[in-house]
Parts: C-alpha cells; structure tokens; sequence
C-alpha cells in the first residue's frame, strides 16, 4: 500500500514537472532546413536527407529518389564526404565546357530539383545554359510542381514542358525532350541518373558532363566529364570556376578541356571509395 502510494505520488510529481535532458533540447521532427544543427559531424548529409524527404512532401522527388539518395549517402560516407582533387579538377574541366559550349543544357529530376533548385539557377545564370527538366517518373504534376520550384529559386524559362522533341533509342519518359532544349544542345550536364539515357545522347553526339557518387554508374561511365562527387559541393564548385573562367579565352577554355583525364578522374574516385584516405 506504501509503495503505491509513493509511486503515485513520484508520478504526480513527474508528469507536473518534467525533466528535461540536455541531449533533448533540439526538437525532434525538424521543420525547416535552419533547424539542422550545423556543428553536427554528418551535417550535409541531414541537410540533403531533409531536402529529398522535403521535395518527396511537395510532389517535386519520387519515392524512388529516396533509394537514390540513399545509394549516394553510401558512396559519399566512402569519399570522405568531401570534394576529392579529381572531383574538383572535373568540375574545373566541366565549367570550361560549359563556357564552350554553343547551347548547353542542364537537365533536372525530382532529386535535382530538391536538392540544388537555387545553385542550378547560379550554374545556368554563369555559362548561360537552359534548365530542362527530364523525368524518369514523367507525370503532368510533377513537371509542374518542379517547374514552380525552379521558378520560385529564380529561374525565368524552364524547358522540358513542351517535350516536342525525342531522343532516338529510348524506350521509356526519358526520352521526351525540348527541341529547342536536350535535343539540339550540344552540351548537356546529367545528374544523378544511372541510366540508358547518358548512352543515348552519346549516340547523339553530345558531350555529356554526369555528377554522381559511384563512379561505377553507367552514366559517368560514358561521359566526357565524369564528376564524381555529392551534387550539393559539386554545383556551387562549377558555377565558381565558370565566374572565375569568366574572361578566360578560347584557347585557355580548351586546355583545360584537353588536360582533363577521365579515365584518371574514374579511377581516383574508385581508389578513394574502396581503399579511403
Ligand atoms: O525524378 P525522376 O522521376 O527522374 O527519378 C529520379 C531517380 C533519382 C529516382 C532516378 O534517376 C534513379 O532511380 O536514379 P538511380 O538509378 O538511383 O541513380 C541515381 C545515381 O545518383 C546513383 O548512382 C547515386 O549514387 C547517385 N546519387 C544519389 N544522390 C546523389 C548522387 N550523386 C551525387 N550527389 C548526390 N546527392
């Protein structure tokens, strides 16, 4: 009867007056990206689990771009979470590309879309390159929520909408493009798809840029600038190196294409994810 009494009585006591622990001053469900404790040692990768949770929420990521995501978060705890040299000397390669380039295109998916909406509109803003976006998951809602999005991160003209065009060789959504977008561009920056697609538009005799963390992929793999490093580094690196490049010449731009090894860049990345530091 005592000991009833006095549990009782420590209840009362407790419910009234909860104790709170120090570890359980942050709040558990994170409402916005700024809530994200920045000292913490895995912080870019909270930041993009919450933006791909965030864009799955608005109807701009497929789930799918969850699995994806997760497959990346692997490869990048591999690499150190960090832009490794070869992935930076690609990004330099890939700015002097782009500032080459007659009509370059960078195409958008759902995971693209949450992850880098401002910094593709910077990169674009920076060689004067077209936004397209190109869906694997293709439905009318999605292009629009993803069209909204870019347009609320500033950019003025999305392409992709119009799919007027297709890209020969290509069975599935992917192939629908903008003629006046991926299909006359001469240079087109792919990321995050390890897919048939990077082929295709090889055939088509473009020069394909791809950002992804397994160097594996089928789409580094085939392209002239394979980057492989996390798309949240490797987007404001590039449009860094393009405003540095700014007044760069011809002649300049071309070496720095010429110099660019990808058969190195692949096997640097691979020597770093499977054998580390
Ligand atoms: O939005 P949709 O409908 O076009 O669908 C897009 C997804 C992402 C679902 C689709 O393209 C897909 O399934 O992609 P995969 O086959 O999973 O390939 C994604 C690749 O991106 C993988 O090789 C990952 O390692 C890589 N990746 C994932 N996150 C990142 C990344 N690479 C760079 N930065 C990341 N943050």
């Amino acid at each position: 009867m005592a000991i009833n009494l006095w549990i009782g009585r420590f209840l009362i006591v407790h419910l009234e007056n909860p104790v709170v622990s120090e570890h359980e001053t942050v709040s558990a469900t994170i409402e916005h990206e700024d809530e994200l404790p920045e000292d913490h040692p895995r912080y870019q990768d909270l930041l993009t689990r919450h933006r791909i949770e965030t864009g799955v929420e608005k109807g701009i990521t497929h789930l799918q771009g969850m699995h994806a995501e997760g497959r990346g978060s692997a490869f990048d705890y591999l690499l150190g979470e960090e832009t490794i040299p070869s992935a930076r000397k690609a990004e330099r390669a890939a700015a002097a590309h782009l500032l080459l380039a007659d009509h370059p295109v960078l195409s958008i998916n759902g995971n693209v879309a949450a992850l880098v909406p401002g910094e593709m509109v910077d990169l674009a803003a920076a060689v004067d390159a077209d936004l397209e976006i190109n869906l694997f998951n293709r439905t009318p809602e999605r292009m629009q929520a993803i069209a909204d999005h870019l347009r609320e991160h500033g950019a003025t003209d999305v392409k992709g909408l119009e799919a007027d065009a297709r890209i020969p060789n290509l069975d599935h959504q992917r192939a629908k493009v903008d003629e006046d977008g991926i299909y006359e561009a001469d240079v087109v920056v792919v990321p995050l798809e390890d897919g048939d697609r990077a082929e295709a538009l090889e055939a088509m005799g473009k020069t394909e840029i791809v950002i992804d963390l397994n160097p594996l992929s089928r789409s580094p793999q085939v392209a002239e600038i394979p980057i492989v490093d996390n798309i949240i580094r490797a987007v404001p690196n590039m449009t860094e190196h393009a405003l540095t490049l700014a007044d760069a010449d011809t002649d300049e731009l071309r070496a720095i294409v010429e110099s660019f090894d990808r058969e190195q860049a692949l096997e640097a990345a691979e020597a770093r994810i499977r054998g580390g530091l």
